[in-house]
């Protein structure tokens, strides 16, 4: 065939220089964007992150036309759309009569499966290519990974500050040190009101695909709302520039705080429009190191944000691929407790719960320590089945994609894969909670109160997951105290926090099925 080269651009590659595009020129190459059924429904995505996406896809479209390209782009609501990526890729390839196809590798091992299947059945010759918007090519983690027993997130960032260079002077890391976490766990403080965030008022073409979902996705999670993400590249440098000013400066300071109402904090709300290929992190990274070195920012704030990203963010990239198919099962502490309603409805007393609850209903958005320590400690204690938990957050984040958010479920909160991403589950009963938030004070339950009906839940919890994971656990020396402890104490105080856990864990209500499939 002599048509051109298909070039097939997913929802979450929205970048001018995606590795697909690199060697092609616009006269021999046609982009094909596809809005399909199975992406919006393979879980029942929240209906802001469907309308960020499909918006950001439609608009990126716009981008790559005005830069010279021809864009074939498929509607959802196009009556002949076959709702598939493979679908619309077969009926492109006729369309255009094209001669080959070059696509970037996707995000999700589900959809690497269906390009592999591309290779073999499709009648023309396809490539795929890395994807090359992350700091650590793939091969490389695997070579990183190979070399050893134990996998830490903090080797894998300092060989990441080498490479990159960043906060770097020479082969050293600035300040002397390569973490400066021990500045950066500051409680909520009185009367903290961070700066608001820029919001974007939708234009033309998100007003019609926020009607487009209202409609077509009624019963999704989720509120429309308040949407106000960024969805055009323009949009995200001005979200960018706006963190980078405003709020960067306090970030390492009060990112573990957290405040009924304030759902953002100072953290950055950029992830989704770094996860679909708005801003590019390495250069997000680069103009965070700037601001320290003019002075605006302090390290600790610098440092501790680079290292979300560099760090955190490219380790977990390698671990899903490391780790997949088998992650998607993994069960390492046998949890079975299916997902309580509360999830999705909000409606429980535990005020710290139903904030985060309310935030993500708002948002498709709750920041890191509240994803962490509310919603996925109380997944932890609970013991609720890691797929089920897996559904959720890659159903209610407008940044969840399954290669970022598995990992960071059953790897960091529920320890499902026995420890091989993180050195211990970050187990903590209320006081934690108490210490980071304004959450217990006007809560039903009293957090100082360990057992019975209006004790804190999240107390008896904590010694009975401690207690009914003992032998699992038994290898994490960092656990060795608080099961020292649970030993230590009188049978009697042991029989009170079990039965405790036990009627709180008896009164919850486990959630219909259909919301996340
Ligand atoms: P900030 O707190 O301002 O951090 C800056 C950036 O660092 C983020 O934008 C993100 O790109 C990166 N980052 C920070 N922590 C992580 C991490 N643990 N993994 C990967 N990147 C990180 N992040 C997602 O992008 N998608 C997800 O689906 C997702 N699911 C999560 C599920 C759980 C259970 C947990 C504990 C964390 C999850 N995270 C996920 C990581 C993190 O919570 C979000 O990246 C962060 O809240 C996004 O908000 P922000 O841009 O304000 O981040
Ligand atoms: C998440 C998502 C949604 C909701 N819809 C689409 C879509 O209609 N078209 C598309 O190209 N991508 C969509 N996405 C993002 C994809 O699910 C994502 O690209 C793959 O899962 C690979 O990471
Ligand atoms: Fe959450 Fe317990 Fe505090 Fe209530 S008392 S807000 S349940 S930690």
């Amino acid at each position: 065939m002599t048509g051109p080269v298909l070039v097939p651009i997913l929802g979450d590659q929205l970048s001018p220089d995606i590795s697909s595009l690199a060697d092609r020129q616009p006269d021999d190459t046609v982009i094909l964007m596809m809005e399909v059924a199975e992406e919006t429904t393979y879980v029942r995505h929240h209906k802001a992150k469907i309308a960020l996406i499909l918006s950001a896809m439609r608009h990126f479209a716009e981008e790559l036309r005005d830069a010279g390209w021809t864009v074939d782009y498929v509607r959802l609501d196009d009556p002949a759309n076959t709702g598939s990526f493979t679908g619309e890729v077969i009926r492109a390839l006729e369309r255009h009569k094209a001669r080959g196809l070059q696509v970037t590798e996707p995000g999700e091992w589900r959809v690497r499966q269906a390009m592999e299947q591309w290779r073999t059945e499709l009648p023309v010759r396809v490539r795929i290519l890395p994807d090359t918007r992350f700091v650590c090519p793939l091969p490389d983690f695997y070579e990183w990974a190979a070399g050893r027993r134990e996998l830490r997130m903090e080797w894998f960032y300092r060989d990441m500050r080498r490479k990159t260079g960043l906060l770097m002077d020479g082969d050293k890391p600035v300040g002397g040190r390569w973490n400066f976490d021990a500045e950066n766990r500051g409680g909520p403080g009185s009367d903290l009101t961070p700066p608001a965030l820029p919001g974007f008022t939708p234009d033309k073409t998100s007003r019609e695909v926020i009607e487009l979902v209202s409609s077509r996705f009624q019963r999704h999670f989720g509120s429309l709302e308040s949407f106000a993400w960024p969805v055009t590249r323009a949009q995200a440098e001005q979200a960018r520039d706006a963190f980078l000013k405003d709020r960067l400066p306090q970030f390492g300071k009060y990112q573990d705080a957290m405040v009924a109402g304030q759902d953002f904090m100072f953290h950055a709300a950029l992830s989704p429009a770094i996860n679909v290929g708005l801003l590019d992190p390495l250069d997000l990274c680069r103009r965070a190191e700037a601001e320290w070195r003019e002075g605006r920012a302090p390290l600790e704030a610098v440092e501790g944000f680079i290292r979300q990203i560099i760090g955190w963010r490219e380790y977990i990239r390698g671990m899903y691929w490391l780790e997949m198919p088998g992650l998607a099962d993994a069960n390492g502490l046998d949890a079975t407790r299916p997902l309580p309603a509360f999830y999705w409805t909000g409606e429980t007393k535990m005020r710290c719960l139903a904030d985060c609850v309310r935030a993500t209903r708002d948002h498709a958005y709750a920041h890191h320590i509240q994803r962490l320590m509310v919603l996925g400690n109380f997944a932890l204690l609970a013991g609720l089945k890691p797929q089920d938990v897996a559904d959720w957050y890659l159903v209610v984040y407008a940044d969840a994609y399954e290669w970022v958010e598995l990992p960071n479920v059953a790897g960091m909160v529920l320890h499902a894969d026995k420890g091989r991403l993180a050195s211990k589950p970050y187990a903590a009963s209320g006081a934690y909670i108490d210490r980071m938030s304004d959450y217990c004070g006007q809560c039903s339950y009293d957090v100082k109160k360990k057992t019975g009906p209006n004790a804190c839940p999240f107390n008896a919890l904590y010694w009975h997951f401690l207690a009914r994971n003992e032998k699992k656990l038994a290898g994490y020396h960092r656990l060795a105290q608080p099961h020292a402890t649970w030993r230590r104490m009188s049978e009697e105080k042991r029989a009170e926090y079990l039965e405790s856990a036990e009627a709180f864990l008896g009164t919850l209500e486990p959630a219909e099925p259909g919301w996340a499939r």
